[in-house]
């Protein structure tokens, strides 16, 4: 447990704040420990039926902290892809593997993984001063932390090619308009709109919406057969949950449901 990300649960909510505010929330080891673990909770916690992530101060997150790498290493090279094996895809895998809605609330720039990592959410809202920055050219890397596919998949190759060679930075207000991003909100509106979607995602079919998730994530790689055989199952669970009947009873009864997440 350290302080670099702050988690407040209440309500159904695991809120986590990146707080590294000074660096921009840049990723150090440290950070990467608490928020690997303050998700892994949030994932198991049965009183969690939503998860929102948002950044302390003016940045949502500026990837990599480069004041902890040391490109020049006196006892060898360095080894990127260990750093990026041991923390950032297990970070990224974490994240897509919670059956749980993640409302990721940009509240500044986020650069490098910082963008892959809001990319990897499920609903990402951005204030209107926020940029999405693909950092990684301006200093010889790759981007990585998934955002070669995100991107591809969300905006098309011509838009990925364009913001990953050149590093532009991408406001909220067009992210939104491609569909890099959900919507773009007012920064004043930010955590207050963040807050309702994911109250309202908390009060909702949770096993439902968490194989709604799994079906869409597996539906950019899989064939319509494929997709269609994975329907048909999930729907089966979901079928068997106290909240589809419910739902169905709510509907009926014409009153408001009052799902249990179960
Ligand atoms: O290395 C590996 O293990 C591989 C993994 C790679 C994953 C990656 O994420 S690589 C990409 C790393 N990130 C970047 O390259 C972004 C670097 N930052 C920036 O380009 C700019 O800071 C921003 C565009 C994000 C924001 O610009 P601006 O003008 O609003 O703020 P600033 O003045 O540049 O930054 C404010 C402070 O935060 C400043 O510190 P100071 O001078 O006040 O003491 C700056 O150094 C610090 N900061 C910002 N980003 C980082 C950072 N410190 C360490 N690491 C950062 N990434």
């Amino acid at each position: 447990p350290n302080d670099t990300v702050l988690v407040e649960v209440a309500d159904g909510i695991a809120r986590l704040t990146l707080n590294r505010p000074d660096k921009l929330n840049a990723f150090n080891e440290a950070m990467h420990r608490a928020l690997h673990a303050a998700l892994d909770e949030a994932k198991w916690d049965e009183n969690v039926r939503a998860i929102l992530l948002t950044g302390a101060g003016r940045a949502f997150c500026a990837g990599q902290d480069l004041a902890e790498v040391d490109p020049h290493k006196a006892d060898g090279e360095p080894d990127l892809g260990e750093t990026i094996e041991r923390l950032y895809n297990p970070l990224i895998r974490l994240i897509r593997s919670i059956d749980k809605p993640i409302v990721c609330a940009v509240n500044g720039v986020a650069a490098g993984a910082g963008a892959s990592v809001a990319l990897a959410c499920d609903l990402v809202l951005a204030g209107r001063s926020a940029k999405f920055i693909q950092a990684f050219c301006k200093i010889g890397l790759v981007p990585d932390s998934g955002a070669t596919w995100a991107l591809t998949r969300l905006v098309g190759e011509a838009r990925a090619k364009g913001l990953a060679l050149t590093g532009r930075p991408l406001d909220a207000e067009t992210a939104a308009g491609w569909g890099l991003i959900w919507h773009a909100v007012d920064d004043q509106h930010l955590m207050e709109e963040a807050g309702k979607l994911a109250a309202s995602l908390a009060a909702g079919p949770t096993v439902g919406l968490g194989l709604t998730k799994r079906a869409i994530q597996a539906a950019s790689t899989n064939s319509l057969d494929d997709q269609l055989d994975l329907e048909r199952d999930l729907q089966r669970e979901a079928g068997l949950t106290p909240d589809y009947a419910e739902g169905v009873a709510a509907f009926t009864e014409k009153r408001p449901a009052n799902f249990t997440g179960r």
